[in-house]
């Protein structure tokens, strides 16, 4: 495990931006060549007992992160906890986890058999959270969670590390709303998702998320190489709660529609 926190984020995301290409480019974009401040980083999981949303918050805890908020998706099947960092210019996180049981049996096999090859000492180790696919994955297994949750294939492809950064709009020079963010990264030909509408939540709900579609990049599997969706960038804007403080949760209708960033484009699956 890491004890530094900044030097987790920091591997966390020069992982991230070799499996995001177009990440860099957006980060260069907004940040015009500064530091951008995260709102937060999420990661996904499988809930077998091995490698559950517990297991990958082990690494955040250690590091002082607190469970903060619990969020059921139940279309889904995935079940998601928000962790805070007592330094609140650390970045929040987002660890989600699918509901294996609630799968078919055939889904669940394959599930099990993945997670079995994973080596249980990898678990622990500092790298794990940006490790990628610790099994191997034949594209017939792919397209076969594929065509049950779109999350199960995701992790099974691209395995443990960012599944997406957050810029924290409230945090980022020389924007003032999510539509002028938006605005520019449309102008810069990145393509967001429209899922729920561009602008997901409001200020009632005191937090405002857009986000772009993953990138589309060749992953190796055992028998043949696959164009598919891997990460994606968030951008986020929190408002004020009664007390002045920021709103620091997630809101549960929203994050339904970004975990629909990882959807294929239609047009472009297949390399
Ligand atoms: C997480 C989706 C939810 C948010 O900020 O609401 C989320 C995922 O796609 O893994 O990130
Ligand atoms: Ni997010």
């Amino acid at each position: 495990m890491h004890t530094d926190v900044n030097e987790l984020f920091s591997a966390l995301w020069t992982d991230y931006i070799q499996m995001t290409p177009s990440a860099a480019k957006v980060h260069e974009l907004l940040g015009k060549g500064e530091d951008i401040i995260n709102d937060h980083i999420a990661l996904r999981t499988f809930n077998l007992p091995k490698v559950n949303l517990q297991v990958l918050a082990a690494h955040f805890e250690a590091l002082g992160y607190k469970a903060c908020g619990d969020y059921n998706f139940e279309a889904k099947k995935l079940n998601a906890k928000h962790y805070e960092h007592p330094d609140p210019t650390q970045p929040k996180v987002f660890i989600s986890e699918l509901l294996v049981e609630e799968f078919s049996p055939e889904l669940q096999d394959k599930v099990a058999f993945l997670v079995e090859q994973i080596d249980e000492q990898a678990l622990t180790q500092k790298d794990f959270l940006y490790s990628g696919r610790h099994w191997k994955l034949d594209s017939e297994t792919y397209q076969a969670l594929l065509a049950e949750s779109e999350y199960a294939a995701w992790v099974a492809a691209i395995g443990y590390r960012a599944n997406h950064f957050t810029v924290s709009v409230n945090h980022l020079p020389g924007y003032d709303s999510l539509q002028e963010v938006n605005l520019a990264l449309k102008e810069g030909g990145f393509v967001l998702n429209t899922s729920g509408g561009e602008i997901k939540g409001s200020a009632e709900v005191l937090l405002e998320q857009s986000s772009t579609m993953a990138d589309q990049i060749e992953v190796a599997f055992e028998d043949t190489k696959l164009k598919i969706p891997s990460c994606f960038y968030e951008f986020a804007l929190r408002y004020p709660k009664p007390d002045g403080e920021l709103y620091t949760g997630f809101v549960a209708a929203s994050a339904d529609k970004i975990f629909e960033s990882t959807n294929a484009v239609s047009g472009k699956q297949s390399a």
